[in-house]
């Protein structure tokens, strides 16, 4: 089989990567890794050195992808049942190429990226400031009346 997804049934970015395949219909190897097996670990750390999922490995033409997103892109780009999956890319872009560095994929992994790691901060910020306001009601609460 040409493509393999290395996955976990309860990893949400895994399920990104599973809803492409199964929307698209393409055949693929589930191989499912427990990142808490030593042996299955290492297995997959051959794979990717990074050993987070997803990841699809494309054995047609010998190419490892990982990173939710950038599997999508890459099965639209490279499957055409899968074209319609990211939009803005033409039926005509969709041929065995891996130039995955199309403007497309780079807004697709920014808002895949940005959303984490740009709620973070604003998150972190929100709470400042409520952890400050929360002191001040104490400290008013407890101060004596004038
Ligand atoms: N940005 C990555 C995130 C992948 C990721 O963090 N996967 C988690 C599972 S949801 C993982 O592999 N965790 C295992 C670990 O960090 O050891 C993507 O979109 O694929």
């Amino acid at each position: 089989m040409s493509f393999a997804l290395y996955y976990h049934p309860l990893s949400s970015f895994c399920w990104k990567a599973l809803i492409a395949l199964y929307e698209a219909d393409i055949a693929f190897e589930a191989r499912l890794v427990n990142l808490g097996d030593p042996a299955d670990r290492a297995a997959f750390q051959a794979v990717w050195p990074l050993a987070k999922f997803p990841v699809l490995r494309d054995n047609t033409r010998g190419k490892t992808i990982p990173e939710s997103s950038v599997v999508i892109d890459y099965l639209a780009r490279t499957e055409p049942r899968a074209a319609s999956l990211v939009p803005g890319i033409p039926s005509w872009r969709c041929r065995p190429a891996c130039s995955i560095d199309s403007s497309t994929t780079t807004s697709t992994r920014h808002s895949n990226r940005s959303l984490p790691n740009g709620c973070a901060p604003m998150v972190s910020t929100i709470l400042s400031a409520s952890n400050r306001r929360v002191a001040r009601s104490e400290r008013a609460m407890t101060s004596s009346p004038p």
